[in-house]
């Protein structure tokens, strides 16, 4: 999705009444998981709040609210990028029981038009949601450490932090692409997938 510079903030802004997003972010790195599975009926109030206007193009073909900058099904993958880093996906020691079998592979690209992830994983729990950042450490340090941010003092969500989130079929496979249109250059070291229900279990970490 291209957006003008006005088009951008409004997506920003509309980005800000995602409460649960927000919340999915604040439990990553902390102790404050436990509350994001009851923000969920905020986040629908919130939506029906967006301005009218909000660009549509881009939009129609993503599966929900929740997903709006998660997962963008229309977006080339990352895979299919010329130029594409590729990493293979590690299980962290904080994974939660039953996930011995998680494998992935991730795939971070950069053009002129900005940033592209792309992950595919398979051994995950069918029917689970699962959500994914860019981190600013490499896996071995601290598991990736904290959230990758554009800007440092910005807010802990898109498009300021890359998310990915989708929900593994009943064969336990998944994949997600996103895009954001600025580049991240050197500074997201690795990306890290949590369950959504257990943001602190991070599951596994892939070093760029
Ligand atoms: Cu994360």
């Amino acid at each position: 999705m291209k957006l003008n510079g006005s088009d951008r903030w409004r997506t920003a802004a509309a980005v800000l009444g995602l409460t649960a997003v927000g919340l999915l972010a604040a439990g990553c790195g902390d102790d404050t998981s436990a509350d994001s599975a009851d923000s969920t009926p905020q986040a629908s109030e919130s939506a029906s709040d967006m301005p009218s206007d909000m660009p549509s193009d881009g939009m129609d073909g993503m599966d929900g609210m929740d997903g709006m900058m998660m997962n963008d099904p229309n977006a080339t993958p990352a895979n299919e990028i010329e130029g594409a880093v590729e990493a293979s996906f590690v299980l962290l020691d904080t994974r939660p029981p039953g996930s011995d079998d998680v494998a992935g592979t991730a795939w971070l690209a950069q053009t002129d038009d900005g940033t592209t992830v792309t992950i595919t994983m398979t051994g995950l729990e069918a029917g689970a949601e699962y959500v994914s950042h860019l981190h600013a450490q490499e896996c071995a340090a601290d598991n990736g450490g904290p959230h990758f941010k554009f800007d440092p003092n910005g807010p802990e969500m898109p498009p300021n932090e890359v998310h990915l989130g989708f929900t593994a079929g009943t064969d336990g496979t998944g994949t997600a692409t996103i895009t954001n249109e600025q580049q991240v250059g050197d500074a997201a070291k690795s990306i890290v997938i949590h369950p959504t229900e257990a943001m602190d279990n991070r599951l596994a970490c892939a070093d760029f």
